[in-house]
């Protein structure tokens, strides 16, 4: 059977216009590297930039329906925290997870743009991790240490292709930021960070996304499924430094950001 068309033409999101000078920016890195300290200082940086952080709320209070309006019973509303189900019995509740973090990213991205972002002349949308990083780091990860089983993981890649080749247009990215940090800093942010579900993680699952996140964006060494994912630019920033509260180091970084933004 024929591959049928890719889907641009029809996506009610799809503006050519914006498409064209828009830039769609991925930001990677470890658990608690600093991702969403670096993309709330990235919004506050320009007008035309604009954040889309990564769904947790989502993962950790999974809702039956995307209708915040419609009326819905306790058990109807509550379909639990995933993301604690995920730490506390990974070889359950991985694969689940994956659906669920793909399917959320999938929809974000797809999400019209405000309309001021619209109207910008460079506009720029940075996305907090992307469907890629769930699968050559997270799903990939928990695969090797036997959480996701070998018949789940054929599962997931086929879809996984699949659903991307469909929505390729709208979700490829032109450039990703890589966030590096030491597993060994990442998780003292970690702990200070307190989040409630991940204070049973390990240093070894640390090492692991690490070592994922250094193959893939730093030595580039891994196989890829998607073309165009080959030969994404990647800008490494060093963050084991912290940056939050020091105006030097920000400024230092959202330089390389926009020398990194007219590259592309
Ligand atoms: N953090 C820090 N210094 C930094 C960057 C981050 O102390 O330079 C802290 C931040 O306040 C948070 C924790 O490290 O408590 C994890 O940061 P974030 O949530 O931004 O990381 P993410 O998991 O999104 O990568
Ligand atoms: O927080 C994101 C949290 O969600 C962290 O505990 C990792 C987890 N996460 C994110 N994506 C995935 C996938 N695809 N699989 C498993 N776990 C995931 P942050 O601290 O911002 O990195
Ligand atoms: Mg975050």
């Amino acid at each position: 059977m024929a591959t049928p068309p890719k889907r641009m033409c029809y996506s009610p999101v799809f503006d050519d216009s914006f498409h064209k000078r828009s830039k769609k920016i991925s930001i990677e890195g470890n658990i608690a590297a600093g991702k969403s300290t670096f993309v709330r200082l990235l919004k506050q940086a320009s007008d035309e930039w604009e954040v889309v952080p990564e769904p947790i709320a989502k993962w950790c209070n999974v809702q039956t329906t995307e209708n915040e309006h419609e009326e819905l019973s306790t058990s109807q509303k509550n379909g639990g925290n995933l993301l604690q189900m995920l730490y506390d019995k990974p070889t359950r509740w991985a694969y689940t997870f994956q659906t669920y973090a793909c399917l959320s990213r999938v929809r974000a991205q797809l999400k019209p743009v405000s309309p001021k972002l619209k109207e910008a002349e460079h506009p720029v949308q940075f996305f907090e991790r992307s469907v890629y990083s769930d699968r050559y780091v997270f799903a990939s990860s928990l695969f090797e240490s036997g959480s996701i089983s070998e018949t789940e993981w054929a599962i997931y890649q086929d879809w996984h292709t699949w659903l991307l080749n469909q929505f390729e247009t709208e979700i490829e990215l032109d450039g990703i930021i890589y966030l590096r940090a030491t597993p060994e800093k990442c998780m003292t942010r970690l702990h200070s960070r307190g989040r409630e579900e991940e204070q049973a993680i390990e240093l070894e699952y640390l090492e692991s996304l690490h070592s994922k996140h250094e193959k893939w964006l730093y030595e580039r060494s891994i196989q890829l499924d998607f073309e165009s994912l080959r030969h994404t630019p990647v800008l490494t920033l060093d963050v084991n430094e912290d940056f939050k509260k020091d105006k030097i180091k920000q400024e230092a970084l959202l330089d390389k950001v926009k020398d990194f933004l007219v590259t592309l």
